[in-house]
């Protein structure tokens, strides 16, 4: 596949033969999601297999907000990726084309019903164009917009591994359904989610009284202390029976991981699994007909060391795996 980062128009071409992808340093020139060239405008979007997407939003918090700073931060941080994962051996970017399609505007910036419009509207272009999404937030009220758009484009309601310390499906709050509490519930009414299709993995606090729905509607819920007495491989396996052969959606919110690790975000809870466990949760996806990704709550006011960015973007790279290798055996590769 041949090396078109948009970066570097300034690079004579001498250079770019000489040191193929390494003709730029890493911290040089202007930051892209895992410098992927950028292809803002649909006209440009021919050929692209999957698109990574930020959405700067965080209208929809329950406490402290930042998450809007999300994409921006990631991008920075995903300059430090590499192209291999280096116990699957996955290389994404040899299997499918990937590149970063910029920012979904957001004009309903303080109305929160346009806002989720919004960005529902992006989404259902990008599945128009037959790409794969993977998403940076945002707070977890944009993974319902998204939703909506891909069950729409794949004619059924999506199965869903949720790694999280929150179900996300609470009530309505101050008498609005659209907030970061609650998308899979409002996902599951609107048929964009089957719950018998959905777990949801690390859940822990003080909020628990508010996942009723969870429950209800037959959702597989691993709280942190199952996670722990089941151990990681059971956990897997279970995600992938819940989860089965149907089209499926990926999404990390970082406040699963313990604060220890991702403190930088909203709504910490201690208590949380550790990095090098979402990565083999996340590894242990493969095979799964994976749809869509993202990674949600990534709030950099509140991550001045960076650490939290650059554990969210190398997840945002575990799920790219996993989305390069499903394109790749839909090709037929
Ligand atoms: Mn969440």
């Amino acid at each position: 596949m041949s090396r078109d980062d948009g970066h570097g128009a300034n690079v004579p071409d001498e250079r770019k033969q000489a040191f193929g992808e390494r003709y730029q340093p890493r911290y040089s020139g202007i930051a892209t999601f895992m410098r992927r060239p950028l292809r803002e405008e649909p006209a440009e979007w021919d050929g692209i297999d999957v698109g990574i997407v930020g959405v700067p939003f965080d209208g929809g918090v329950t406490n402290r907000t930042g998450a809007r700073h999300g994409p921006r931060h990631l991008r920075d941080q995903s300059t430090l990726m590499g192209v291999v994962n280096h116990q699957t051996g996955v290389r994404p970017h040899d299997l499918a084309e990937v590149a970063d399609l910029g920012d979904v505007l957001i004009e309903g910036v303080y109305r929160l019903d346009e806002a989720i419009a919004d960005i529902e509207r992006h989404y259902d272009r990008i599945a128009a164009a037959g790409i794969v999404p993977l998403t940076a937030g945002g707070d977890h009220s944009i993974t319902l917009p998204i939703m909506r758009a891909l069950a729409r484009v794949h004619g059924q309601p999506l199965g869903l591994v949720h790694f999280d310390a929150h179900c996300d499906t609470g009530p309505e709050l101050f008498g609005h359904k659209h907030h970061h509490g609650g998308p899979f519930k409002v996902a599951v009414e609107d048929g964009a989610l089957d719950p018998k299709r959905t777990i949801q993995i690390g859940i822990r606090g003080p909020a628990e009284p508010l996942w009723g729905f969870s429950y209800e509607s037959g959702m597989t819920v691993i709280h942190i202390e199952d996670l722990y007495a089941m151990g990681i491989p059971a956990v897997v396996e279970k995600a992938r029976e819940v989860a089965g052969s149907g089209p499926t959606y990926v999404s990390f919110d970082v406040d699963g991981l313990d604060p220890v690790f991702a403190p930088g975000t909203g709504t910490p809870e201690v208590g949380g699994f550790n990095t090098y466990e979402a990565q083999q949760m996340l590894r242990g996806l493969r095979g799964l007909d994976i749809v869509a990704g993202d990674v949600v709550e990534v709030a950099p006011p509140f991550d001045p060391s960076g650490t939290t960015g650059l554990t969210g973007v190398q997840m945002m790279f575990e799920i790219l795996c996993l989305l390069a290798e499903c394109v790749d055996r839909k090709k037929g590769g």
